[in-house]
């Protein structure tokens, strides 16, 4: 019998797949790495729509971290949506007390547009989760909400990368892929006082984009630093795992509209 890498993401039920649990637990698993998933909220949602989003109660949110924690050797640990302050600070009581790689994906809104957390939440978010972070994985939108700055250019990445890690003590990636224009994305991770830089071509998609990339890459570096991997290899890992599962997308009809999701 051979020891397994393990996992655990702390985020939001996706009832459609795509995205949240669902997307996480599908990484774990195709990168060889045992998934443990403690649920934050329920979303009723697809991709072009979110229509609920439901909190668990606090003790049940805890006690899945604490049982988790207790019962198995885990290796890293991500978060996805934490929908509340409430959410945000009970899930730091337990992680702060936790020294294990942490990834905070600081999801704030989902590809439908709709806005998934307000902004006191992303306040708790920055002040108290992010100092206990090993690597933040904002885009464009986030980077600009985390510093309070507009991040809207290929030159504003590597800044707002290197001003997130200095600011919270973390390392930080920054996801170019909603830059406009055809040619390459540029992804930017500020790590130990160093910029590394990922191009990759910019995927052929509606302007409704893709539903699921930010959790799908968090989780890909997850699993890789749950295996021992750095993080510069963490997340080249991670980045062509998405660009590879983005060329192979899958749509379905919809009514008038078109469902994407990445090609697993
Ligand atoms: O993609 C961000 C995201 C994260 N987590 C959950 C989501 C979404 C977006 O829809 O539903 C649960």
């Amino acid at each position: 019998m051979s020891s397994h890498p393990i996992a655990l993401t702390i985020a939001g039920s996706d009832c459609s797949g795509g995205a949240g649990i669902q997307a996480d637990l599908k990484t774990f698993q195709h990168l060889g790495v045992h998934g443990l998933s403690a649920i934050t909220s329920i979303v009723s949602e697809t991709p072009l729509i979110v229509r609920q989003i439901e909190p668990v109660t606090m003790p049940l949110l805890q006690d899945q971290i604490n049982l988790l924690l207790e019962s198995y050797p885990v290796g890293a640990i991500k978060t996805g949506l934490l929908p509340t302050r409430a959410t945000t600070i009970a899930v730091f009581e337990i992680l702060k007390k936790i020294n294990l790689p942490l990834v905070v994906d600081p999801v704030m809104v989902a590809s439908s547009g709709t806005q998934l957390v307000d902004n006191t939440t992303v306040a708790i978010l920055t002040s108290r989760l992010l100092p206990i972070t090993t690597l933040v994985t904002p885009n464009m939108a986030e980077a600009s909400a985390i510093l309070d700055r507009p991040v809207s250019t290929e030159s504003d990445l590597e800044s707002a990368a290197r001003d997130i890690s200095e600011r919270y003590q973390t390392s930080c990636l920054v996801k170019g892929g909603h830059l406009p224009g055809n040619g390459d994305r540029l992804d930017v991770l500020w790590h130990n006082g160093q910029t590394h830089h990922y191009s990759h071509p910019a995927a052929d998609l509606p302007k409704e984009g893709i539903h699921g990339t930010g959790c799908t890459l968090s989780a890909a570096i997850t699993a890789e630093l749950a295996k021992g991997q750095p993080v510069e290899a963490a997340v080249q890992t991670a980045i062509d795992l998405v660009q590879k599962l983005i060329t192979s997308a899958h749509s379905w009809a919809s009514g008038d509209d078109a469902i994407l999701c990445l090609g697993w």
